[in-house]
């Protein structure tokens, strides 16, 4: 069990420390200019770096309490997995447990099931162990380039990362509690909790089919090192292949439910327009929504950052990351002549169906007269999904996966 050691003690006094440091640092920091700019089509574009989080690196400050802490781009040229240390950060509510005491932690797993469970960590992770490469990727995860503009986090493409998470099945926990026949849904509930006690308790659920898969996971481990408390110490789930709005953390409680789950952040929070792409025009109404569920591929230029100049008539090789979303990523393709022809990328090593993947282009030719080289990315997933050309636009910013561009300025 050695290497799956959760450390009690430490990690609480690292922590409270740290919250207390950030609060000073954050004072200070409210003076400076800002440190950043991200590549947002409107202002506010300007954010300030911040290193004042617990068990986090600099990280690009959007929003304090509760805290919303963006990957700067730069790190995902750096490999395909995220370091824990640079990983995003988005809670709903500010009330969040300042440590976890991992001797008095408690999972419960409840409801329509025919033995109610209460198990300590080590009863977790004295059961058989998985592990898997998989991304996080907020719903709303590149909200601040949707165009019109729309209410929310106004995110760059860094709400999302890629880990190895180690933990174990659900369907193992939810096997051992028993669930009864007639079961339709599972819920997950953290020790976050909402500022006033009127407003809605954060918490998801899936299907039981879903949740019995023998893929989604409660993790304990996270690249290796237990998780960061703002990612979910102790425990978190993993939902492979679907946003992170379903990956609970800090999960403390499991419903079996044989009901379908009729709360706020299933019934009226994270619902997409039932439209190909979950694409609407702006000002549309009336269309039916459904719980956002399965992610779908995106890819993105990495290395280089629109604006960057390049030599006349140089060949410039290009690089990024992919992800397929919910199946692995087929094949990535660029063009340089907006779309008309496509070549193929190289893939990187194969990390997993829902893993980021490595991605390289020998080569782009920069107009020998100057001007522009102007470059598109486009990942194909395993069924044969292929990015669109035109971006989505929903009302909630969420799910942007439409083909991004590069624009070089070639002199
Ligand atoms: N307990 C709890 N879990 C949660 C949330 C939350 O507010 N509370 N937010 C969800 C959303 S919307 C996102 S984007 C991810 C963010 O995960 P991260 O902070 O580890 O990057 O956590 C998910 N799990
Ligand atoms: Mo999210």
């Amino acid at each position: 069990m050695s290497g799956d050691h959760i450390a009690t003690g430490t990690t609480r006094r690292r922590v409270l420390q740290g919250l207390g440091v950030g609060a000073l640092a954050l004072g200070a920091a409210r003076a400076r200019a800002a440190d950043v700019r991200l590549p947002l089509p409107s202002d506010p574009r300007d954010r300030q770096m911040t290193g004042a989080f617990p068990q986090k690196g600099q990280m690009i400050l959007q929003r304090t309490r509760p805290p919303l802490l963006e990957t700067p781009f730069d790190v995902f040229d750096q490999g395909v997995f995220t370091p824990n240390e640079r990983f995003f950060v988005r809670w709903h509510w500010a009330v969040i447990p300042e440590s976890v005491d991992a001797a008095k932690f408690r999972l419960a797993v409840r409801g329509n099931v025919q033995r109610a469970l209460s198990l300590t960590l080590a009863d977790v992770l004295a059961m058989p162990r998985v592990e898997l490469a998989a991304v996080n990727q907020c719903s709303g995860n590149s909200r601040g380039l949707f165009e019109p503009r729309v209410a929310g986090a106004q995110w760059s493409h860094g709400s999302m990362g890629n880990a190895k998470w180690v933990g174990v099945r659900l369907r193992d926990v939810l096997d051992r509690a028993g669930v009864k026949a007639g079961s339709v849904a599972v819920r997950f509930n953290g020790l976050d909790e909402p500022v006033v006690p009127d407003a809605p308790d954060f918490m998801k659920s899936l299907s039981v089919d879903h949740a019995r898969d023998g893929e989604v996971m409660i993790a304990y481990q996270m690249n290796g090192e237990q998780l960061p408390l703002l990612n979910g110490f102790p425990l978190r789930l993993i939902v492979p292949g679907w946003y992170s709005t379903y990956w609970v953390k800090m999960v403390t409680d499991i419903e079996v439910l044989d009901a379908p789950d009729e709360s706020f952040w299933m019934k009226t929070a994270y619902r997409i327009p039932d439209t190909p792409h979950a694409s609407v025009k702006p000002g549309e109404t009336g269309f039916k929504t459904v719980p956002i569920n399965r992610m779908v591929p995106r890819s993105w230029f990495t290395g280089l950052a629109s604006g960057a100049k390049v030599e006349a008539g140089a060949l410039v090789p290009l690089r990024g990351i992919a992800l397929g979303g919910d199946r692995g990523v087929k094949a990535v393709d660029l063009s340089t002549d907006g779309g008309a022809t496509w070549a193929a990328a190289k893939l990187g090593p194969d990390e997993g169906t829902y893993s980021f993947r490595r991605w390289t282009f020998d080569a782009a030719s920069a107009p020998a007269a100057g001007g522009r080289l102007a470059a598109l990315v486009r990942c194909t997933n395993a069924d044969g999904v292929v990015q669109p050309m035109q971006q989505p636009w929903n009302p909630n910013g969420f799910m942007r996966n439409g083909v991004e561009a590069l624009d070089l300025a070639v002199a």
